[in-house]
């Protein structure tokens, strides 16, 4: 009786379990198919790919429109061609290469050079300036001049237009800096960095050294050139008429400028119209904070500025536009209000307000065929092409190319700035 029992229970345990075993067998067979097949379509596509290597990666490419917003009318022409390599004279701009830098930055200041001069300057040899609050020691001058294939030369910074001025009230920017540094706000704490940032927004330009010179080509030490330039970006400044480009844009961070936006819109109401014409300029690119495709502002701000900005680390302009009358008005109305020591602006807000202010029609260009690196943000060209063309090293897909990322503000660019041709000319 008890064994009737047992082999009934079993029995029937096992016919319960039948179904599963199916279900089982149904599922390891299905895994095992889709395996097969995955492999399957993934080596089919692999050898179709293959197939067109070919054609695909010709590089006889000139016919291959490009994904990119060039100035070059014919981009493919001058690099494999040769003629920018081995051009004995090309044709040179009145401008400079430009490096504010600390003796002790030599290493960085070198690294820079060697990329610009392997990737641009090597073929015009454009002077080189570079700047400083302290002496330039002859070790820095010594290197920085065998690094360069132009003419190098060393301005001393006057104290008045690199030191904190007189009239910032000790007691009011001490207060403020150490409130800034228990806050975390980044070089918050720092004096030198807040002359830094106002020489580069207001006294640059004014350096004896420069006074010649109608273009500056911005560079930073330990910074980076992924591709060779395809165009000399003076050139394409002076053809187009433009006066500022950029490479990079970001969004700023708001806890170092919480009233530069109360000064800018006291400066727009003064000025009545006078220098900023809102109906020709880039105030829209600085002010939009609406969808942009899928991408939302990354930060909230406090005011109608969105915080976007060029990220001045590179920079390629016209000194005359920073030299004129309606920009000198800007910048001191900003300087009167102390924001530069009181808070911590950037030179990096302040210039692309006052571009985007004072600019107009097309006078702001962004350089996407330079492929720029300054830790830890780069741009590299998204086209394979053009990639190959300038013989880029850089890895278009990585989240540290910011190109469109969240927290970049292109887009906001292709849409209240100069768009991308192909949207316009469409
Ligand atoms: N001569 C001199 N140059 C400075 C001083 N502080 C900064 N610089 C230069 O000013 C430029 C900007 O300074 P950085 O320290 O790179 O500032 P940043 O790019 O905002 O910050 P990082 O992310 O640290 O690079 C660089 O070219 C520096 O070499 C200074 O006290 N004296
Ligand atoms: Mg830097």
């Amino acid at each position: 009786m008890t064994m009737a029992v047992f082999l009934l229970k079993w029995g029937l345990f096992i016919v319960m379990c039948i179904p599963m075993f199916l279900q089982l067998k149904v599922t390891l067979e299905g895994l095992y198919v889709q395996t097969i097949l995955t492999h399957h379509y993934k080596s089919q596509s692999r050898q179709l790919a293959h197939k067109y290597d070919s054609s695909r990666m010709k590089v006889d490419h000139l016919n291959v429109k490009l994904g990119t917003n060039t100035y070059d009318p014919d981009p493919f022409s001058q690099i494999h061609k040769g003629n920018i390599s081995g051009q004995e004279h090309p044709q040179k701009e009145n401008a400079t290469l430009l490096m504010l830098v600390r003796n002790e930055e030599l290493e960085g200041a070198l690294e820079s050079m060697r990329s610009l001069e392997d990737r641009f300057n090597k073929d015009y040899q454009y002077d080189w300036t570079f700047l400083n609050d302290v002496p330039f020691t002859p070790g820095f001058i010594l290197a920085t001049t065998a690094m360069a294939s132009g003419k190098t030369q060393y301005g001393l910074i006057p104290s008045e237009d690199w030191d904190r001025p007189d009239w910032i009230e000790d007691n009011k920017f001490t207060k403020c800096m150490n409130k800034m540094k228990e806050d975390d706000v980044m070089y918050g704490d720092s004096v030198s960095y807040r002359n830094m940032c106002r020489f580069n927004s207001g006294y640059f330009f004014r350096q004896e050294l420069l006074m010649d010179y109608d273009y500056y080509f911005r560079v930073e030490p330990n910074v980076g050139y992924f591709c060779d330039l395809p165009y000399d970006p003076f050139k394409v400044l002076r053809e187009r008429k433009a006066k500022y480009g950029f490479v990079i844009s970001l969004y700023e961070y708001e806890n170092t400028i919480p009233t530069l936006w109360d000064a800018v819109s006291e400066y727009i109401v003064e000025d009545n119209g006078r220098d900023v014409q809102m109906d020709r300029n880039y105030y829209g690119f600085i002010t939009d904070k609406s969808q942009v495709g899928r991408f939302l502002p990354a930060v909230e701000s406090n005011s109608d500025y969105n915080l976007c900005h060029f990220w001045s680390n590179f920079e390629v302009g016209d000194l005359n536009f920073f030299r004129s009358e309606q920009y000198l008005n800007y910048f001191n109305h900003l300087d009167s209000k102390g924001g530069f020591y009181y808070e911590r602006w950037g030179d990096a807000p302040v210039h692309s307000i006052g571009a985007s202010l004072l600019l107009k029609d097309e006078e702001i260009i962004h350089f996407d065929q330079i492929s720029y690196c300054h830790p830890p943000f780069y741009s590299c060209p998204t086209a394979m092409y053009g990639r190959l063309d300038q013989r880029c090293i850089c890895d278009s897909e990585n989240e540290f190319s910011i190109d469109i990322r969240p927290h970049s503000c292109l887009m906001r660019w292709w849409k209240n700035g100069s768009g991308k041709h192909f949207i316009k000319e469409g």
